[in-house]
């Protein structure tokens, strides 16, 4: 695929334990300006990743946003999502484009430079690169790399890097200019007051 652009706002559709519903906070960053949604549920059986990750292809194609479905080649295939996101104990990258095809991209997880140039080597369209910062959102998250993480990987490639982990509102600008084509977000969001309004600010400030 052509190089891919991503908007500077990467809003992961991840609950938590907020018992809000996947749709309304899809529904809440899109009216607040993302561009770009990636469905996360980590623990929901199948055909509920599927069905709500049919109906955020939905909402997302008509708000003209990108989806990008976690974890599962399969699901985003099926749903028709732009792409899908790796972690680096899923399937490897030349195994997701089988599946999806040329003109879907695929994303992986980097948490260090040998996984990062392991990405890039497999041919990842992006990659994420964290935890940035400490997070709760993961289980299992590894200690927290601060920005110099960031600007190694920026030193090895062009291909848009989605930095992640504890980043907020205020964090955000700083991960950006460290070389961050996009940051990532999961609980600044989920957990706002108003997700709609967070997202509306984070995107004002990046
Ligand atoms: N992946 P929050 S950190 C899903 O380092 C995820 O690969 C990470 O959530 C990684 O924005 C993380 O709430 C959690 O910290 C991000």
């Amino acid at each position: 695929m052509s190089r891919l652009r991503l908007p500077p706002l990467y809003a992961i559709v991840d609950p938590l334990d907020t018992d809000r519903a996947p749709t309304a906070l899809a529904a809440a960053y899109l009216a607040g300006g993302a561009r770009l949604l990636q469905l996360r549920l980590k623990d929901a059986p199948a055909p509920t990743l599927y069905t709500t990750a049919l109906a955020l292809r939905a909402v997302t194609r008509a708000m003209g946003a990108l989806l990008v479905v976690n974890d599962r080649p399969d699901v985003a295939a099926a749903v028709d999502a732009d792409g899908v996101h790796l972690g680096q104990d899923d399937v490897p990258v030349a195994v997701a484009r089988v599946v999806l095809g040329p003109d879907r991209f695929v994303g992986v997880s980097t948490h260090d430079l040998d996984e990062a140039r392991a990405a890039l080597d497999a041919g990842a369209d992006y990659l994420g690169v964290g935890p940035i910062y400490d997070t709760t959102s993961k289980a299992a998250a590894l200690p927290a790399r601060g920005l110099p993480l960031l600007r190694a990987v920026r030193a090895l490639t062009d291909r848009p890097l989605v930095a992640i982990g504890g980043i907020d509102r205020d964090t955000a600008p700083a991960v950006r200019a460290a070389g961050a084509d996009a940051v990532a977000m999961i609980g600044a969001l989920a957990r706002a007051a108003d997700p709609t309004a967070a997202v509306r600010d984070v995107i004002a400030r990046l």
